[in-house]
């Protein structure tokens, strides 16, 4: 850890991300000396590279305005990179090396064949028009074009990257290389996108959670769940709750949090998806259309609820948000967003002996979808929407037997520890596929 402070100086997140892993990984490796001898967790700390450029492009008043994009190609021992893109203005080198050092492990435990990458820049899509969120886009992908490749680096969305970007995006990529190839997913259906890839990370985040519940003997019918954010991951999240007969009870977006005590109900849902999609509102809107609501500023972690799914960025659990959800008999968390609880957080829930499903497992849902899409391109076919639903649940059920079973009686009282597990399941085929290729 001193070490990666000192390397990485200036990158809070960074360090988290590693602290993170390192403290179950270290356990499990003094006894295999090989790992350590060729210092696998160290050379898995230091990205393969780091890409990073200036992004121009003209507003509509016609100013020249300038960003920065990075792309952060972690690690490529079991596949081509491969990871998501944010646009936000919070992206800096210190966000992207924490989500591309995570990614490294989750794109691991899916089984499939693909490495670690993160990318994205410091641009704030809110308030701008069609025109300049294309024109930031073809701007952004005309320097991107030369880093990535079907079988390089498959970047896909994030926070602030949807099916519009994706789409400006591949459009400039085809236009420049004059290839219509597989080097972005989350495509539209049109262009060779894949069914259930917008739903797949919310609702493998539930089926996570389901997983975890049939081996303590609890369910989600009937169970009350508290959402935060209220784009791509947390709407598919609740939507699958729905199905499965919960009641979801809030979501969020930064300007604060709604709480439906009636219950946000399928139509509701809708309302919401067309809200951020469509019309690009904010999340307190909704209380003018529903009465019944309320909205507070702030997180949602006060409202009482059976299980908390947080699906909007990272940190968004702080000590104080995981002493209230566990004080107000929250059992189980199932994280939707890349690393949404402070390490303290964990420790709370650990503590308290609740389920705590961590994201590089309960999230891999998504990026599992994207390989699906990968492997789809690579054939020039594509799969039915019930092979999809199928390979989803059981790749989510998959990631969580193979994290149980090196968590298993390791937690609280006998519990599975599921931090434990996700480290150690998804470390192994990269550390084994790093020790292959000799020192490099
Ligand atoms: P979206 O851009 O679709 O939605 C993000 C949501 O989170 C919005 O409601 C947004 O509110 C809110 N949010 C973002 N930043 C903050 C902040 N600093 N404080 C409070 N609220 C915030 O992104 P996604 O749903 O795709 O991503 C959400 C999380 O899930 C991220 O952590 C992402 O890394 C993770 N993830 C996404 C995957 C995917 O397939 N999309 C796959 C795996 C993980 P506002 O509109 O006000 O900004
Ligand atoms: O954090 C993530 O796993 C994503 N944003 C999705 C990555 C992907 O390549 O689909």
């Amino acid at each position: 850890m001193d070490g990666v402070q000192k390397r990485n100086p200036g990158q809070p997140e960074f360090h988290q991300a590693v602290h993170e892993v390192a403290g179950t990984i270290l356990p499990y490796i003094a006894e295999k000396p090989i790992y350590h001898k060729m210092q696998i967790l160290e050379r898995m700390t230091e990205p393969d590279r780091v890409v990073s450029f200036r992004v121009c492009w003209e507003d509509d008043e016609g100013n020249i305005r300038v960003n920065r994009g990075w792309r952060v190609q972690f690690n490529n021992a079991i596949g081509p990179y491969k990871g998501g893109c944010r646009f936000h203005p919070s992206v800096n080198e210190s966000v992207l090396k924490f989500l591309g050092f995570e990614q490294q492990f989750k794109n691991s435990l899916t089984g499939l064949p693909m490495g670690g990458g993160k990318g994205g820049a410091n641009f704030n899509p809110k308030g701008k028009s069609e025109n300049e969120v294309m024109r930031f886009c073809q701007s952004f992908m005309t320097e991107l074009c030369r880093h990535i490749g079907p079988n390089t680096d498959v970047p896909a969305g994030d926070i602030g990257v949807g099916a519009r970007e994706i789409g400006y995006m591949f459009g400039q990529y085809k236009r420049l290389t004059n290839k219509f190839e597989g080097i972005l997913t989350g495509k539209g259906l049109e262009f060779g996108g894949s069914l259930i890839r917008t739903e797949a990370t919310g609702y493998g985040a539930v089926y996570f959670l389901q997983s975890m519940l049939e081996q303590t003997g609890g369910a989600l019918d009937g169970a009350r769940v508290c959402i935060s954010g209220s784009g791509n991951v947390a709407t598919y999240a609740a939507e699958k709750c729905l199905h499965l007969g919960a009641k979801v009870l809030t979501l969020s977006d930064s300007g604060g949090y709604i709480h439906d005590p009636d219950g946000i109900d399928g139509e509701k849902l809708e309302w919401v998806k067309a809200l951020k999609n469509v019309r690009r509102g904010r999340i307190s809107e909704y209380v003018a259309e529903y009465p019944g609501a309320e909205f507070h500023e702030g997180r949602p972690w006060s409202v009482p609820c059976d299980y908390a799914i947080p699906c909007a960025t990272q940190n968004e659990i702080d000590v104080d948000d995981a002493k209230l959800l566990v004080k107000n008999g929250c059992k189980g968390i199932s994280e939707g967003a890349n690393m949404p609880t402070v390490v303290e957080g964990i420790n709370v829930f650990q503590d308290a002996g609740i389920l705590y499903g961590p994201s590089k497992a309960a999230n891999a849902g998504g990026v599992a979808v994207s390989g699906m899409e990968m492997s789809q391109n690579s054939a020039r076919i594509s799969w039915s929407e019930d092979e999809l639903q199928k390979l989803l649940l059981e790749t989510m059920q998959g990631i969580h037997d193979n994290c149980y079973s090196y968590g298993e009686g390791k937690g609280k009282d006998g519990g599975c520890d599921y931090l434990l597990g996700a480290n150690v399941a998804g470390f192994v085929k990269v550390a084994d596929a790093m020790l292959a290729y000799g020192v490099q």
